[in-house]
């Protein structure tokens, strides 16, 4: 096939955005219906089906690369599955149908169905594995803040291109034991700390717009795929974030291999992970700070997703209100 001119891959991924909030949209309400009942798989698998399903009919040539494991364990969106019709343009896909199973299982805020896709060959194949983080939001000077510094150096660098002392920073971490001496670390220095139990997407996501979020700087360790699903939003709405791959054990390093990867120790930047034009998209399951979670009417099911595309920058927030229900049966 003649290779496409560049207009024309513009205008298929200008449909294409529209095209992945229905997949997204798919996903939070077939979750959101198991919202609160204690039932993480079940809410996932339900995702991960109705993703499946709405994946199925894109106009793409799609795979996979980061989904819901690797294809030895032949779960649904495996690692290589081939997606769409394809037929369209060829693209790599990023899928998280529930990001935050805890969150959804316990009706908490922040659960988000995602996805993001780019020009094929150009996302991070990256297992399944943890990923050390660091983010902050757009128009510092590149660099200001760096993966290996200590935290109270990232702080301050942050604080003086912000403006403003240490004490007016907020940086995001996951509560979990692992960050103790983190947390301690960025207290000390004066900065404030918010804690997730859960969701590092939207919370890389929150450093974007921090008048709105509070959030200036995000830190710590989380998993790999949602690390790279978040670089793809920040590609879009601008931002850096450094990453690097924790690989520990041989079995790791196993995987790491076998997906391509030559430095498991590399320090990725956002144009590693996701090296060419992307879309992202995303819809609240739960409640969130980011997006309103799935809300069902009698004849009415309302939802709202966030979809980024690189190529303009260009964000848009769309709330909507589905009358044929049966399409989410
Ligand atoms: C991380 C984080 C995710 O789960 O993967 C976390 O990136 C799991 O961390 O956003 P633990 O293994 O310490 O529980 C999420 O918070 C939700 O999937």
């Amino acid at each position: 096939m003649a290779p496409k001119s560049g207009r024309q891959v513009q205008a298929l991924e200008r449909v294409l955005s529209l095209e992945i909030v229905r997949v997204t949209e798919r996903a939070a309400v077939a979750a959101a219906r198991l919202r609160g009942r204690g039932a993480e798989k079940k809410s996932d698998q339900a995702a991960v089906d109705a993703m499946r399903r709405e994946l199925g009919s894109l106009t793409v040539d799609g795979t996979v690369v980061i989904g819901e494991g690797e294809m030895d364990e032949a779960p649904m969106l495996f690692i290589g599955e081939k997606v769409g019709t394809k037929r369209g343009p060829k693209v790599d896909i990023a899928v998280d149908p529930l990001e935050g199973t805890t969150l959804c299982a316990k009706n908490m805020p922040g659960a988000i169905a995602t996805l993001a896709m780019a020009e094929h060959g150009t996302l991070l194949h990256a297992p399944d594995i943890y990923m050390d983080k660091i983010a902050v939001g757009p128009g510092y000077p590149k660099g200001v803040v760096d993966l290996d510094a200590p935290a109270d150096e990232n702080i301050r660098h942050l604080a003086k291109a912000k403006g403003v002392k240490p004490e007016a920073i907020t940086a995001m971490i996951l509560d979990r034991p692992r960050h103790a001496d983190l947390i301690a670390a960025v207290r000390k220095v004066g900065a404030a700390v918010s804690l997730i139990t859960d969701g590092d997407v939207a919370g890389v996501i929150d450093t974007a717009d921090p008048d709105k979020t509070g959030i200036d700087i995000y830190l710590g360790i989380g998993g790999a795929p949602e690390g790279v699903l978040a670089a793809a939003a920040l590609r879009c709405i601008g931002g850096q974030m450094q990453t690097r791959l924790i690989v520990d054990t041989d079995e790791k390093r196993n995987r790491v291999a076998k997906m391509g990867i030559k430095d498991p120790r590399k320090k990725y930047q956002v144009e590693d992970m996701v090296k060419g034009d992307c879309l992202f998209a995303a819809t609240g399951v739960t409640e969130g700070r980011m997006l309103r979670g799935v809300r069902f009417g009698k004849d009415v099911i309302e939802t709202e997703t966030v979809v980024m595309r690189s190529v303009s920058g260009t964000i848009r927030w769309i709330r909507a209100e589905h009358r044929k229900l049966d399409k989410f049966a």
